[in-house]
C-alpha cells in the first residue's frame, strides 16, 4: 500500500445513494484515490448498473448491489454479500438522503417519519451492520453525509433539517462508542450544490436561486466533484487522528450573516 496519506489503494469503501449525485461524485473521488467501491442504491438496478459501468471505464473497480438502506434485514444480508464476495468494507459512506420541502403546519407525519427514517435511521442501519466487522479488524471509517442543515434551518425543510441536525449528533456519538476501536467517524456538510435534489430551487427566476448566489459568499453553487477532496481525506490515514466531526462544504455560506444585496 502506498505511504501516501491519502493513498486509499488496497481499500473497500460502500457509498450508500451513489447512482447520481453527490453520492456518486464522492464514490467517483474515492475510488479514483485508488480504493475498490461499491455503490449502492435502491431505485433501479439499471440506475446503478450504469454507475457502476462509468467507474469501470475511468478504471475504477467498481461492484454495484441494489438494497433498501432503511430496511434492517436486506441491510444485513446485503453486507454479508459484500463481504463474502467483495471483501470487508473499510469505507462507509451513509450518503442515501431524501428532502421533502413542505412547511411544517401542513406537513404530513408520514413524510415526517420518512425523512427521518431515510436521512437519519438508515445512517445508524448501515453503520450497525459495517461497524462489526470494523470493531473485528481493529480499523474503520465511517463518513456520515450531513448538511449545512445539520447547523441552520429554511423554511420548508424542517424534516430534512431535523434529520441532519440528529445525523451531526449521531457521528459524534458513533465516535464515542468506536474511536477506541480505532474508527474514524466524521461527517462531511454540504452546502447548496448543483444536484438533482436541488433542481427545483436552481431554475433561473428562482427566488431561492439568486438568494443562495448572493448569501454565499464564494457566490456560486457547489459542484458534486468539490466534495471529493474532503470525502478522500476522511477516508485516508490523513485523518487517522479526526474523529466526530463535520467537515463544511459550503462556499463559506456558514461563516456569513449574509450581505445586502447591492453591496
Ligand atoms: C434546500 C436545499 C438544501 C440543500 C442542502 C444544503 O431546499 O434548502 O435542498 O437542503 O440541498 O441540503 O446542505
Amino acid at each position: 500500500m502506498g505511504s501516501n496519506l491519502f493513498d486509499l489503494t488496497g481499500k473497500l469503501a460502500l457509498v450508500t445513494g451513489a447512482t447520481q449525485g453527490l453520492g456518486m461524485a464522492i464514490a467517483e473521488g474515492i475510488g479514483k484515490s485508488g480504493a475498490t467501491v461499491v455503490i449502492n442504491g435502491n431505485s433501479s438496478q439499471e440506475k446503478i448498473d450504469n454507475a457502476v459501468s462509468i467507474f469501470k471505464s475511468q478504471g475504477i473497480n467498481s461492484y454495484g448491489y441494489r438494497f433498501n438502506v432503511t430496511d434492517e434485514k436486506a441491510v444485513v444480508n446485503a453486507v454479508a454479500q459484500i463481504e463474502k464476495e467483495v471483501g470487508s468494507i473499510d469505507i462507509l459512506v451513509n450518503n442515501a438522503g431524501i428532502i421533502k420541502r413542505t412547511a411544517l403546519a401542513e406537513m404530513e407525519v408520514e413524510d415526517f417519519e420518512q425523512v427521518i427514517k431515510v436521512d437519519l435511521v438508515s445512517p445508524f442501519i448501515v453503520s450497525k451492520a459495517v461497524v462489526k466487522g470494523m470493531i473485528e479488524r481493529k480499523a474503520g471509517k465511517i463518513i456520515n453525509i450531513c448538511s449545512m442543515m445539520s447547523e441552520l434551518g429554511r423554511n420548508t425543510v424542517g424534516a430534512y433539517a431535523a434529520a441532519k441536525g440528529g445525523l451531526k449528533m449521531l457521528t459524534q456519538n458513533m465516535c464515542v462508542e468506536w474511536a477506541p476501536h480505532n474508527i474514524q467517524v466524521n461527517g462531511i456538510g454540504p452546502g447548496y450544490f448543483a444536484t438533482e435534489q436541488t433542481k427545483p430551487i436552481r431554475v433561473d427566476g428562482h427566488p431561492l436561486n439568486e438568494f443562495i448566489i448572493n448569501r454565499t459568499p464564494a457566490g456560486v453553487w457547489g459542484n458534486p466533484k468539490d466534495l471529493q477532496g474532503s470525502a478522500v481525506f476522511l477516508s485516508a490515514k490523513a485523518s487517522d487522528f479526526v474523529n466526530g466531526q463535520v467537515l463544511y462544504v459550503d462556499g463559506g455560506i456558514l461563516a456569513t450573516i449574509g450581505k445586502p444585496s447591492n453591496e
